[in-house]
C-alpha cells in the first residue's frame, strides 16, 4: 500500500443489504463522524456506548418518524474498516433504506464507492489485500466448500502461507547480494547448490500454490461443462438427461441444435452449468454453420467438454482433444466387445447415467476428495502468482547458467515486487482501483 495509513476525512454511507423488500435492511457509515451523523439521523434516545446495540428512532428534518433502527457504534479501529462504524438496522424496505441514506448524506456523509469500506480496511491495516479479495470470495462464494476456502483466506492462512515465502526469498535475495557485494570473500552462508536448489523449490511451490486457482474457482462460481460432437450423437437428449429436464429439442433430424443451451445443476455441492452445442458436420451452411461458430465461442473456456458420439457409428479413435469421450445410444451397441469410449450411456434406459456424473465431478475435482487448506481466491492472485514463479526459477536458471548472481539476485528483486503487489504490501492505486471497483458498494 503506498503512502501508508491514513485517517479518512470524510464519512461514507451505503446500504449494505440488496435493495428489495426483506425482513431486514442494514446502513452502514464508516469515517470521523459516523456517530456524530447517525445521532442526527437519530436525535435523543440514551447515550451512546461502544459496541452496544441500542434501539432508537430514526426521524426526518421536520421530526416526523422514519423507522425504528438498531444502532450499533463500533469506534475504530477496532472496526471492519479501522474508522469510527456506525451500522443501523432498519425494516428492509428500500423506500425506508433510501430514506435514511438521504438523511445521512444531507447530514454530511458521502455516499461510499463500490468496495470502499473494505478498501479503507486495507488501507488501515485491518485486513491485506488478499484477506480483502477474500471478503469478496465470502459473499460470492456459491458452494460451502468454496466459502471454507473464502474463509480460510480471510482468517489469513494465504497472507501467512505468502510471508513465510517473502522470507525465504529475502534470504535468498540477501545471500545473492553478498556475492556481487565481495565476490572474492567468501561470505555466503549458503553453498550455491542448496540456493539454487532452495530458489527451485520455492518457484514449484509457488506454481502448485496457483494451480490451487482451478479448483478453488470452480468452488466459488461453479463449473461449465460442454457437449460437443458430431450431428445426431445424442447431445441434447443427453443433455437434457443430465439436467433432469426437457430443456433441449430432440430430434433424428441433423442440425436441430443451433443456439447454445445453458442450465445449471447442482452437482457434488457445486452449481454446474451445462452447455448443449450445434452438433458437427462438414455440410453445415447459414445458420446451422453459425451456430457452430456460436457454440464454439461460447464454450472455448469451459472446464470440461464431453466429446460425444452415437455408439453405432462411434469412430475407433479417440477424439483428438482433452475432455471425457461419451458414447450414447449405449441400448444399440451389440457388439461383443465394450466400447471403445471412455465411459458410455444410454439416454433412453439411463443405463450408465450415474457413472457419467460420478466421472465428471472426478474430472472437475469436485466431490469427496482431500479438501485444500489454502488456496488462491481471485485470477489476479493467480496471475501474480505466476509471476513470482517465473522470476523464481529465472533466478535458479541465471545462478546455474552463465548469467550468474547478479541476474538471479534481480529476478528475485523482481519476483520480491510481484508478491507485494499480490499481498497489496507494495501496490499501486490504479490496481486497487480496478480491484475495488469490482466490489459492490456498501462492501
Ligand atoms: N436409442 C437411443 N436413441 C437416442 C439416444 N440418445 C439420443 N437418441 C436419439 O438420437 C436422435 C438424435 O438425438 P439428439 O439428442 O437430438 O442428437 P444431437 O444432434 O447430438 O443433439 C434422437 O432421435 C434421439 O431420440 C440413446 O441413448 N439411445
Ligand atoms: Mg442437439
Amino acid at each position: 500500500m503506498t503512502g501508508g495509513p491514513q485517517r479518512s476525512a470524510d464519512t461514507v454511507v451505503a446500504r449494505a443489504t440488496p435493495y428489495g423488500h426483506a425482513a431486514l435492511g442494514v446502513v452502514r457509515l464508516s469515517g470521523p463522524d459516523a456517530k456524530a451523523l447517525a445521532a442526527v439521523l437519530c436525535p435523543g434516545g440514551p447515550a451512546w456506548r461502544p459496541r452496544r446495540a441500542c434501539l432508537r428512532t430514526a426521524r426526518t428534518g421536520t421530526g416526523a418518524v422514519l423507522d425504528r433502527v438498531l444502532c450499533l457504534w463500533m469506534p475504530g479501529p477496532r472496526s471492519y474498516t479501522g474508522e469510527d462504524v456506525v451500522e443501523l438496522s432498519c425494516h428492509g424496505n428500500p423506500v425506508v433504506v433510501q430514506a435514511l441514506l438521504r438523511a445521512l448524506i444531507e447530514a454530511g456523509a458521502r455516499p461510499a464507492r463500490p468496495g470502499e469500506f473494505t478498501r479503507r480496511a486495507v488501507e488501515h491495516g485491518r485486513l491485506d489485500l488478499v484477506q480483502a479479495e477474500a471478503v469478496a470470495a465470502v459473499i460470492e462464494a456459491r458452494s460451502e466448500e468454496g466459502l471454507v476456502l473464502a474463509q480460510a483466506g480471510l482468517g489469513g492462512a494465504l497472507s501467512a502461507e505468502l510471508a513465510t515465502l517473502r522470507e525465504r526469498m529475502l534470504d535468498a535475495a540477501a545471500e545473492l547480494e553478498a556475492r556481487l557485494d565481495h565476490p572474492d570473500e567468501d561470505l555466503a552462508l549458503v553453498e550455491e547448490g542448496a540456493l539454487c536448489a532452495g530458489l527451485e523449490a520455492d518457484a514449484d511451490a509457488v506454481r502448485v500454490l496457483a494451480d490451487t486457482w482451478t479448483g478453488a474457482r470452480r468452488r466459488l462460481v461453479g463449473a461449465r461443462v460442454a457437449l460437443v460432437g458430431p450431428v445426431n450423437a445424442g447431445k441434447s437428449r443427453l443433455f437434457n438427461a443430465l439436467v433432469g429436464t426437457e430443456r433441449a429439442l430432440v430430434s433424428p433430424e441433423a442440425g436441430t441444435t443451433r443456439d447454445v443451451v445453458s442450465t445449471v445443476v447442482e452437482l457434488g455441492g457445486l452449481p454446474v452449468e451445462f452447455l448443449d452445442t450445434a452438433g458437427a458436420r462438414a455440410e453445415a451452411a447459414g445458420l446451422e454453420a453459425a451456430g457452430q461458430v456460436l457454440g464454439a465461442r461460447l464454450t472455448a473456456d469451459v472446464d470440461l467438454r464431453l466429446h460425444v458420439e452415437a455408439l453405432p457409428a462411434v469412430s475407433a479413435a479417440r477424439p483428438a482433444a482433452d475432455g471425457l469421450w461419451v458414447g450414447t445410444h449405449l441400448d444399440l451397441w451389440c457388439r461383443s466387445s465394450p466400447p471403445p469410449t471412455d465411459i458410455s450411456v444410454s439416454s433412453l434406459t439411463g443405463e450408465g447415467l450415474t457413472e457419467l456424473e460420478a466421472r465428471i465431478s472426478e474430472e472437475l475435482g469436485i466431490g469427496p476428495g482431500a479438501p485444500q487448506k489454502t488456496a488462491l481466491l481471485s485470477a489476479r492472485q493467480h496471475a501474480r502468482c505466476l509471476d513470482v514463479a517465473a522470476h523464481l526459477a529465472g533466478a535458479a536458471g541465471a545462478l546455474r547458467g552463465v548469467l550468474g548472481p547478479a541476474v538471479a539476485a534481480q529476478e528475485v528483486v523482481l519476483g520480491l515486487e510481484c508478491l507485494a503487489e499480490l499481498d497489496g504490501r507494495d501496490v499501486r492505486d490504479d490496481v486497487l482501483d480496478r480491484l475495488f471497483a469490482r466490489f459492490c458498494v456498501g462492501k
